[in-house]
């Protein structure tokens, strides 16, 4: 990734918002994670990666102190997964589910499953992301 990325990065394009990402507490894959971070980089989004294994706290201070209008999440693990509904949950309570649009990603994660916990979109891939923001 550090060599990629400069050969990705188009020299001053401007940004198209704050994206925060993060893989969801108790998830240590990050690969697909930065994949896509680097991807939206690249598409002239600002990233503010939160890393791995990130609690759903530590994900509703960052959509606070942030404002960013996009969250991206990322789980791996079948056991993991379920903290993405209960980010979701804690953003319903705090009265900022729509000041945030979420996508989700990562091999057990459907557009089924982002249904069901409320998310916006579930991602196949990093093309996918770039797709429905551009929609968006
Ligand atoms: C690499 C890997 C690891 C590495 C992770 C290294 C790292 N830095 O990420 C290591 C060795 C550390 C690891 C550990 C473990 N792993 Co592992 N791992 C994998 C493996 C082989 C590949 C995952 C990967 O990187 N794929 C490549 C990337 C590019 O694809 P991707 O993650 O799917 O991401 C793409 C999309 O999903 C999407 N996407 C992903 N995230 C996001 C987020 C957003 C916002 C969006 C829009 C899109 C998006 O875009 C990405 C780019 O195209 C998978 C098997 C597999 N086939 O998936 C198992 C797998 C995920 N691991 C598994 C397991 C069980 C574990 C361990 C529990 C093993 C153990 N007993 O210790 C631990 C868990 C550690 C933890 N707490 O997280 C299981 C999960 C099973 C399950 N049903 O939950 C799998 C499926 C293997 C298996 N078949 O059993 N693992």
């Amino acid at each position: 990734m550090d060599i990629l990325t400069p050969h990705l990065l188009k020299a001053g394009v401007e940004s198209k918002g704050k994206f925060i990402i993060a893989t969801v507490a108790g998830d240590l894959h990050d690969i697909g994670k930065n994949i896509v971070a680097i991807m939206l980089k690249g598409a002239g989004y600002e990233v503010i990666d939160l890393g791995v294994d990130v609690s759903t706290d530590k994900i509703i201070n960052a959509v606070k102190k942030e404002k960013a209008p996009f969250l991206g999440m990322s789980a791996l693990l079948t056991t993991t997964m379920r903290k993405m509904e209960e980010v979701v949950i804690q953003l319903k309570e705090e009265g900022l589910r729509n000041e945030v649009r979420i996508a989700i990603g990562g091999a057990p994660t459907s557009q089924e499953f982002s249904d069901k916990v409320g998310a916006d979109t579930h991602c196949i891939d990093a093309f996918a992301v770039l797709d429905w923001l551009k929609a968006s």
